[in-house]
């Protein structure tokens, strides 16, 4: 079916600028001003911003963790994910130890196919380092995964000498790793340090996770990755000491690429000192900061030396997070997000001033598809360009509550918070999945093979 998409201001990540664009057999094939066609469907998007459909490259569905499951899978992750705006998320495939990497992805795909309403693609968490690994990673490239997760913290933590000999590897092939930056030790200490003093609260959370143990593991990987001389993904930065790491690295010349999430932005860690057992929905690691922290990282989008804003969506219901309730440490770790970042990223950002409409189109499009070697199928809006479109209405105001969600949790982290704008159209290419800011198709997500970052300069 053809379709037209009529008077609306279509988002690049050079600009904006008033375009039709016509989609046939889910491709877009002309986008210009005064476009018509006969036998297409001719939708009116007068006064609407048309942006490439984001990419959330930083998911967590069907996630066992902390003893308990996240309460989103594939299926209500990936459609609460639609409903925002996302029409690919690329999710963390997990090699357990003992477990080969192909196991991994096979365990990946059953929990995903069939189940999707977006598209979505995997990274590979590595959690040990062997040779059979070694050879897989060529596998992994072959199956379209070629960005990889490795954890300097948790149980699915590798050691200095695991991160230099994967980020070396990782290189030959193009492939690029993402990495989590905590310092697992000093937050061993600080955690037993706590619990000896009996402080089993919420609040001994971020006080057990410093900005500084983020920095430490930072800069020590930024180091690894100057002696392999490769180039490497700071994933969910927080803090403005770990900004500052990454400027001392890119002065020596180092390629580091950082991603961000709209908690960071938007919260700070006097929620955790919210009375009672409030405070664990913003359980989450890194932890949330200072408003000077969430200050820098606006700057830092701003000024392009942050290039992705993801989610981190981990989700647990309140009934889970209390699994911690007597034991800080036992608090399941993450909060929903996928379904409000785009509309928080246009609201928070371009309405209140922070961003421009292109600066948001490369966060959350144009830049996860260069990284993640998915340009320019995906993250532009191009003739030959998968039509994956998300139409934003910036005169409707919004608000955001879990009576609202798809998101299969029972609290919302931005409850209440009012937003300008929201998503009243989604289009997966070609398919219209959203109208009038309701999922109206599911089950139409496909796995997207990746190339890799090189493929996308
Ligand atoms: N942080 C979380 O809070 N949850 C999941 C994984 C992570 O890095
Ligand atoms: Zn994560």
């Amino acid at each position: 079916m053809k379709r037209l998409l009529r008077g609306g201001r279509v988002v690049s990540g050079d600009g904006c600028r008033p375009a039709d664009i016509l989609i046939e057999n889910g491709k877009i094939s002309k986008i210009g001003e005064g476009l018509s066609c006969e036998d297409a469907c001719v939708v009116s998007v007068e006064g609407k911003l048309l942006f490439p459909g984001f990419i959330d490259a930083h998911t967590h569905f069907d996630l066992h963790v902390a003893g308990t499951v996240t309460a989103d899978d594939f299926e209500t992750g990936t459609k609460a994910a639609l409903r925002g705006g996302t029409t690919t998320v690329i999710d963390f495939g997990t090699q357990y130890p003992g477990e080969t990497m192909k196991e991994g992805l096979c365990n990946w795909h059953k929990k995903a196919d069939g189940k999707a309403s977006c598209d979505y693609g995997f990274h590979m968490s590595i959690t040990e380092w062997n040779e059979e690994l070694d050879r897989e990673i060529d596998d992994m490239i072959a199956a379209g995964v070629t960005s990889f997760k490795l954890y300097m913290t948790y149980d699915t933590q590798v050691d200095d000498k695991t991160i230099y000999q994967i980020l070396k590897r990782l290189k030959k092939v193009h492939g690029i790793a993402g990495v989590h930056c905590e310092n697992s030790g000093v937050i061993a200490a600080l955690q037993e340090e706590a619990k000896a003093a009996g402080r089993m609260g919420v609040a001994s959370h971020p006080e057990t996770r410093p900005a500084a143990a983020e920095a430490e593991a930072i800069s020590r990987l930024l180091r690894l990755a100057e002696i392999a001389g490769a180039p490497v993904i700071v994933v969910h930065l927080t803090s403005r000491e770990g900004l500052k790491m990454i400027e001392e690295a890119r002065a020596r010349g180092q390629e580091v690429y950082v991603e961000t999430c709209p908690q960071y932005l938007l919260m700070d860690d006097s929620l955790y000192r919210l009375p009672g057992f409030e405070g664990s929905r913003y359980v989450c690691a890194p932890p949330l900061r200072t408003p000077a922290d969430e200050e820098r990282l606006w700057q830092g989008l701003k000024d392009g030396e942050i290039q992705t804003i993801s989610t981190d969506h981990c989700s647990f219901t309140l009934e889970q997070k209390t699994l911690g309730m007597d034991d800080f440490t036992k608090i399941p770790g993450g909060m929903p997000g996928v379904e409000t970042r785009g509309i928080l990223m246009y609201s928070e950002g371009v309405v209140k001033g922070r961003l421009d409409e292109a600066q948001m189109c490369r966060l959350l499009a144009e830049n996860p598809a260069r990284l993640y070697g998915l340009y320019p199928r995906k993250g532009v809006l191009a003739p030959g360009s998968d039509a994956d479109i998300v139409v934003i209405d910036p005169s409707v105001k919004d608000i955001i509550s879990a009576d609202d969600q798809i998101t299969n949790v029972d609290y919302a982290p931005f409850e209440g918070k009012e937003v300008t704008g929201r998503i009243e159209q989604v289009y997966l290419r070609g398919e219209s999945v959203v109208e009038a800011h309701q999922v109206v198709k599911t089950g139409l997500g496909q796995y997207v093979s990746r190339g890799t970052y090189e493929d996308c300069r």
